[in-house]
C-alpha cells in the first residue's frame, strides 16, 4: 500500500525545473544537515556514531528537519550517505574519529569483485526507505524531498581504495590498465543505484541527486566512458519508471563537460564553482535547468560579501534568461566550520534578490 502523502505547500523548486515562473530563486544546500550545526553534533552524539545516526529513523529525521528550522530553504534531502551502498555490498563501512570514512575491505581483484554480496535494497538498505517515508511524513507537504546516491564512478573510487583518496591511484591504476575489470565493477554498482534510488522514490523522495563528486578526476577522454555513460543510464532506466520525478546530476569539476552531460535524461545539472553559470546556459541551451555554485568557502566571508557575491551569482545565471530554471545552491557541500548565521545570510539574500 502506498501511503498517501500531505500535498506540497513549496514547490518553487520543481516550478524552476521544470522552466515555469518562480515568485522567487529556490535554494537549497549540499550537505546542508552536518556538522556545522551545533544540534545536529548533539543528535549524532545521542546517537553514537554517524552510520548508528543514518539507521535511526527518528534521529535521521530530526537532523533532516534541524537545516529547515533555522534557514527558509526550498527542499530537504535525506540524511544519509553515499556510502550506504558499498557497505550493504559487504565491504564494512567504519568511521574513525577526525578521519574520513573507511571500508574494511577492497575491491581490487576477480576474488573480490565475485565476493561483493547482492543487494537487495529493500532489505539491507531499508533504514535508509524507513527514514525517506518517516521524513516525507514529518514534513507534511512543506518543501519536497530530495533522495540521492553517489554515481557509480565515485563509489568505485572508496570501493577500489577503502577510503577516500588523494589520487586514486588504484582506481586509476585499474583504468588504464584493466579497464574491462573496472566496468565489471561499474556495471554492478550501476544496477544497485538505479535500484536504489527507485526505491527511495517509491519510499516518497520527490526529486534525486546522483553526486558525482570525483567525476572531475577523470581525464577528459575518459569521463564519457568511465563515468558519464553509467550515469546516463541509471537515469534512463529511472525515468523508463519515474517519469515524473526530476533528476540532478551533479558532477564537481565536471563544467567543461557539460555537453556531454547534457546527453542524458538529467533534469538539472549541478555546477560547482569553476564554472561561470551564464558560460553553462550558453552550452545547455534552455532544455536544462541548473544548480549551483557559489564557492562554499565565501561562507567564511563577512555578511556584505556573502550578499555581493551572491548577487554576482545571480546576476550572471540570469543574464539574457527569463528567470527560471535556475535552482542556487553552493558549489559542493557546506563545510563543517561555517558559522550557521552566514548560511542564513546567503539563503535570505538569494530570496531577496529581485525577479
Ligand atoms: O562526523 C559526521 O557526522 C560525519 C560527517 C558526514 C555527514 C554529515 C558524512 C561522512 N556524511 C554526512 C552526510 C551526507 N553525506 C549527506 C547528508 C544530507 C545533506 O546533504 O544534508 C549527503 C548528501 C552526503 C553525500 C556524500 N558522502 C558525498 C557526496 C556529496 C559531496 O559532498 O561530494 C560524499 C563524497 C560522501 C562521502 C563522505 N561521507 C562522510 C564524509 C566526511 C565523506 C567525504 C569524505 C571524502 O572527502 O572523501
Amino acid at each position: 500500500m502506498m501511503t498517501q502523502f500531505a500535498p506540497l505547500k513549496n514547490d518553487r523548486i520543481l516550478r524552476a525545473m521544470r522552466f515555469e515562473e518562480v515568485d522567487t530563486t529556490p535554494v537549497w544546500m549540499m550537505r546542508q544537515a552536518g556538522r556545522y550545526l551545533p544540534e545536529y553534533k548533539a543528535t549524532r552524539a545521542e546517537a553514537g556514531d554517524f552510520l548508528s545516526l543514518c539507521k535511526d529513523t527518528a534521529r535521521a529525521t530530526e537532523v533532516t528537519l534541524q537545516p529547515l528550522r533555522r534557514f527558509e530553504l526550498d527542499a530537504a534531502i535525506l540524511f544519509s550517505d553515499i556510502l550506504t551502498i558499498p557497505d550493504a555490498m559487504g565491504l564494512g563501512l567504519y568511521f574513525e574519529t577526525g578521519e574520513g570514512p573507511k571500508f574494511k575491505k577492497t575491491v581490487r581483484d576477480d576474488k573480490d569483485l565475485n565476493g561483493l554480496l547482492d543487494v537487495d535494497v529493500n532489505d539491507s538498505l531499508d533504514y535508509v526507505m524507513r527514514a525517506v517515508t518517516s521524513i516525507r511524513n514529518e514534513l507534511n507537504g512543506q518543501v519536497p524531498l530530495f533522495g540521492f546516491s553517489g554515481s557509480p564512478w565515485t563509489l568505485a573510487t572508496y570501493m577500489v581504495e577503502g577510503g577516500s583518496s588523494k589520487d586514486y591511484r588504484h582506481t586509476k591504476e585499474m583504468l588504464y590498465a584493466r579497464p574491462e575489470f573496472l566496468h565489471a565493477l561499474l556495471d554492478k554498482v550501476a544496477t544497485v543505484v538505479t535500484d536504489y534510488l527507485s526505491a527511495q522514490i517509491k519510499a516518497g523522495a520527490q526529486i534525486v541527486q546522483i553526486f558525482d563528486s570525483w567525476g572531475g578526476a577523470l581525464a577528459h577522454r575518459q569521463f564519457a566512458e568511465f563515468s558519464h555513460k553509467y550515469n546516463k543510464r541509471i537515469i534512463s532506466e529511472l525515468k523508463a519508471i519515474h517519469p515524473d520525478v526530476p533528476v540532478v546530476l551533479f558532477t564537481k569539476g565536471g563544467g567543461l563537460w557539460l555537453s556531454t552531460q547534457d546527453d542524458s535524461q538529467a533534469d538539472v545539472l549541478g555546477l560547482d564553482w569553476t564554472m561561470p553559470i551564464s558560460q553553462a546556459r550558453t552550452m545547455l541551451g534552455s532544455n536544462k535547468a541548473i544548480q549551483g555554485n557559489l564557492d562554499p568557502a565565501t561562507l567564511y566571508g563577512s555578511p556584505e560579501v556573502i550578499r555581493q557575491q551572491t548577487k554576482l551569482m545571480l546576476d550572471d545565471a540570469y543574464v539574457n534568461q527569463p528567470k527560471t530554471g535556475y535552482i542556487a545552491n553552493l558549489g559542493h557541500g557546506i563545510a563543517q566550520w561555517v558559522n550557521p548565521d552566514h548560511a542564513k545570510v546567503f539563503i535570505d539574500a538569494v530570496h531577496e534578490y529581485k525577479l
